[in-house]
């Protein structure tokens, strides 16, 4: 050939950048939970996942590298389901991502805050993350082009839930699944580690964003549809009667509590071949 050696081998060949809008997504999903999934089934159905539950894509390079953070405690059957809807959809988004279980130890009351904050430093030993997804175990998007990455200001994912009618319940919410970059989570100081219990913690966080001067960016209601798995409220996590009063101290309390100050005890740390189980003891309330 005139041209030199030839054309690049695929082994030569220099992976170019993903596409910005990801060329396999299918859209509106058929979600349900009446089949019970077995882990033996979404391992043989995903096997081009890493130890740890790790995944990029092969043909391109990632936009962004994305831990997922699942805050947990005794929800084996939801996260099933959350593995087998969720890993299929994450690589049509053509992520560099990976799934970290943070499983609170012990029979204390629960702390879904902290457990992020301890997903957000735990994953970060891992790999260098520049997006952060924080996704409760029971909810499951209802079309893969609501994507798992990080936009140019906060992003709520879970905007219209089957259990709140498919609709926002309210304009500031922000719980459910919510994605921050690195430097968005830094910038608010990270998540508040004193909230037990059920509630406010995500009202925290929306004011932490504001007060920082950022903003909620979200899908739209129709790409914002999610599922969450019905259950009942877990044992010793009841509403926490102080999230009133503490939800109007965020601006007070937000610089000195959160990934400044977090401090927890490493249990375990478990490679599953579909997630990363972290389990920590986060202490009580004082
Ligand atoms: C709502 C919010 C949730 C959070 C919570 C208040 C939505 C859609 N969800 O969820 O993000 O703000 O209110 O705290 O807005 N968990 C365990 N084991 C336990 C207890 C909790 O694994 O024993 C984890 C699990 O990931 C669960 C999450 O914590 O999905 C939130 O707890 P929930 O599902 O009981 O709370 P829910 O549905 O009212
Ligand atoms: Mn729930």
């Amino acid at each position: 050939s005139p041209f030199g050696t030839g054309s690049p081998t695929a082994k030569t060949r220099r992976l170019e950048k993903c596409p910005e809008i990801p060329p396999h997504l299918v859209g509106p999903l058929r979600i349900e939970f009446s089949e019970p999934v077995s882990l033996e089934g979404i391992k043989s159905q995903n096997p081009e996942l890493r130890k740890g539950g790790r995944y990029s894509p092969k043909d391109c390079i990632a936009l962004q590298k994305v831990a997922i953070i699942i805050p947990f405690r005794k929800r084996d059957e939801h996260l099933k389901f959350w593995l087998y809807y969720l890993h299929p959809i994450l690589q049509r988004q053509q992520l560099d991502y990976g799934v970290y279980v943070i499983n609170q130890f012990g029979n204390e009351t629960f702390n879904r805050a902290k457990l992020l904050n301890i997903g957000f430093a735990e994953s970060l030993k891992d790999y260098d993350y520049d997006c952060f997804v924080f996704s409760d175990v029971d909810l499951i998007p209802m079309d893969d082009r609501n994507i798992f990455k990080c936009y140019n200001q906060p992003r709520h994912l879970s905007v219209s839930v089957d259990k709140f009618g498919f609709r926002l319940p309210y304009a500031q919410c922000f719980g459910g699944v919510s994605a921050l970059s690195k430097e968005q989570f830094l910038k608010i100081n990270g998540f508040p580690n004193n909230y037990w219990g059920w509630g406010g913690e995500d009202d925290d966080i929306y004011k932490r964003v504001i007060f920082h001067g950022m903003s909620i960016t979200r899908p739209d209601g129709i790409i914002g549809k999610y599922r969450m798995i019905r259950h009942n409220r877990d044992h010793k996590n009841e509403p926490n009667p102080q999230r009133f009063n503490k939800i109007e101290h965020t601006r007070e309390s937000m610089d000195t509590d959160g990934i400044n100050s977090l401090t927890y005890k490493t249990v375990e740390i478990e490679k599953n071949e579909l997630f990363t189980k972290i389990t920590v003891n986060v202490g009580k309330p004082a």
